[in-house]
């Protein structure tokens, strides 16, 4: 999971065993991080030690190719191909990117235990075939609300950890609400020392520092994950307006704010000060952020009038692009005067959806009532809500982003991401709980192409993927849909090996 474009089985396997070793494309950039990448996965799920580049040694051992492709034509940044015999496995893709996402592959062909009978020493048998994949869409996300409850630094990159085996490329982090501001701003002190220690129900909070930034910004860069920050405004900022009372515009004394309602708080957007600060938090974001985003959030700003929204969201948009990044709103935005290179994001309304393609926009798809992985998956559902809908795993799998919404196609796409909010849980187990088995299913609806989706055969899939979530200690929710195919032989999480 995510299923390849194409399989091709053929009769025969290739042994991993200690003796095996990896090659890469010595010259090519990342291909050699790609391959110790891979020695370290190899090894924290077989215990093998495999060697990468060490020339002494190939005479005796199988070898797995890493290459890069010459075929400068051929230059999708994410495809790869695998090819897997006897005697090799040749993994080649133009670029880095491509071969990482091919090594997740590769990690999954690997069965569960060693077949101790054909040979003296530990062997896993990969089946031999050809695999040739790229992805359906190049945006393939996941959002988590650090704002509501604060998630620490090792919790988020446990969940980067997982995502990146699914081959999920952007990692959306909602830094921003009312009922917290998670991200050091230098400029603007309060934001956190005042915004940051107070979360949903009155618990510690927490932010991160420039340097937790990043060093999340980083790990995940390594795993082919793009960061994308959201400082959301100009509703949802109690906290900010708690922090420095001159940015507020409804009026009313700021108070903290520890409940989960919604659309109370605005920005007052008629201060040239207001943008002053804005200005400052975006730069000293997008200075720590490679990838080419921004999100403004945007939505629900129930207390700001119409137009003073529509004014403030343009505005924004050009203080974004000032510091080289596209914007990303959530969809409430397309009523603004905005670059057309901005991207709405959709999760509610689909009215707004359609002028987003219509004004030249390309949208990301976040529709509630099945991409919400914040709603229960059914009345017993132990955390979550339920305002979109219940959403049970054969639901969050089942429907098509390309015809979701009438007159929304394929080339007005950029991708499918799934939000987690943190209204109801606070703790890894609980994010996992809402998060898997769901973002699994998210990762093949923006991976794999239509044709290739059934769900009869991903739930099978599905099942299939037990020990790795057993050996990450995942609490995934044991949806009595699945089959889950437990390893026969107890494992012991591994998680720092
Ligand atoms: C919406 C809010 C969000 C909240 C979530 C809960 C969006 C874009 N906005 O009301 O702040 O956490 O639903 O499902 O989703």
């Amino acid at each position: 999971i995510p299923k390849p474009l194409k399989i091709m089985a053929s009769n025969s396997a290739f042994g991993l065993d200690q003796n095996t070793v990896i090659h890469t494309s010595s010259n090519a950039t990342g291909f050699n991080e790609v391959g110790q990448y891979l020695s370290e996965k190899i090894k924290w799920q077989t215990q093998l030690d495999i060697a990468v580049n060490n020339t002494t040694n190939t005479s005796s051992g199988r070898v797995i190719f890493i290459h890069q492709l010459n075929d400068s034509t051929n230059s999708k940044k994410e495809a790869y191909e695998l090819t897997i015999t006897q005697d090799s496995v040749i993994l080649s893709a133009a670029t880095a990117e491509g071969a990482f996402r091919g090594v997740q592959t590769l990690r999954q062909l690997i069965p569960e235990s060693s077949n101790d009978t054909l040979s003296e020493t530990k062997m896993w048998l990969i089946s031999s075939g050809k695999i040739t994949d790229n992805p359906n869409f190049e945006y393939r996300g996941a959002m988590l609300d650090v704002a509501r409850h604060f998630f620490s630094v090792e919790d988020v990159k446990k969940y980067i950890d997982l995502l990146a085996y699914y081959k999920i490329n952007a990692l959306h982090l909602h830094l921003t609400d009312d009922q917290g501001w998670r991200i050091e701003i230098k400029s603007w002190p309060k934001l956190t020392e005042i915004g940051g220690s107070s979360e949903v129900g009155g618990g510690p909070g927490g932010f991160y520092t420039q340097e937790d930034y990043k060093d999340l910004v980083a790990y995940a860069a390594k795993q082919y994950i793009t960061i994308i920050p959201e400082v959301d405004m100009p509703g949802h900022t109690n906290a900010a307006s708690l922090a420095y009372p001159f940015l507020n515009g409804n009026g009313k004394k700021v108070e903290p704010y520890t409940g989960i309602d919604v659309g109370f708080s605005t920005f007052d957007t008629r201060k040239d000060t207001v943008y002053a600060f804005i200005d400052d938090v975006v730069r000293e974001i997008s200075e720590m952020t490679p990838g080419p985003y921004f999100h403004a959030g945007g939505d629900e700003s129930h207390v700001t009038k119409k137009k003073d929204f529509n004014y403030f969201i343009s505005r924004v948009d050009k203080i974004v692009k000032k510091y080289g990044k596209r914007m990303i709103g959530w969809d409430e935005i397309v009523h603004a005067d905005i670059d057309t290179t901005a991207i709405a994001q959709f999760w509610s309304n689909e009215e707004n959806a359609k002028i987003a393609v219509e004004k030249g926009m390309k949208v990301i798809l976040s529709p509630g009532k099945k991409a919400y992985l914040d709603m229960q998956y059914d009345t017993l559902s132990k955390y979550g809500l339920h305002w979109a809908a219940y959403i049970p795993v054969d639901t969050a799998y089942v429907w098509t982003p390309e015809r979701y919404i009438n007159g929304i196609n394929k080339e007005h796409i950029l991708g499918v991401e799934a939000p987690l909010w943190s209204e109801t849980i606070s703790t890894m187990e609980e994010l996992e709980y809402l998060a898997f088995p769901r973002m699994i299913g998210y990762s093949e609806l923006s991976w794999s192409t239509e044709e290739n989706r059934n769900w009869e055969d991903y739930k099978i899939r599905l099942g299939n993927q037990t020990p790795f979530l057993d050996r990450m200690n995942v609490k995934y929710y044991p949806s009595k849909l699945i089959d889950w195919k437990k390893a026969t032989l107890p494992i012991k999480p591994r998680l720092k090996d």
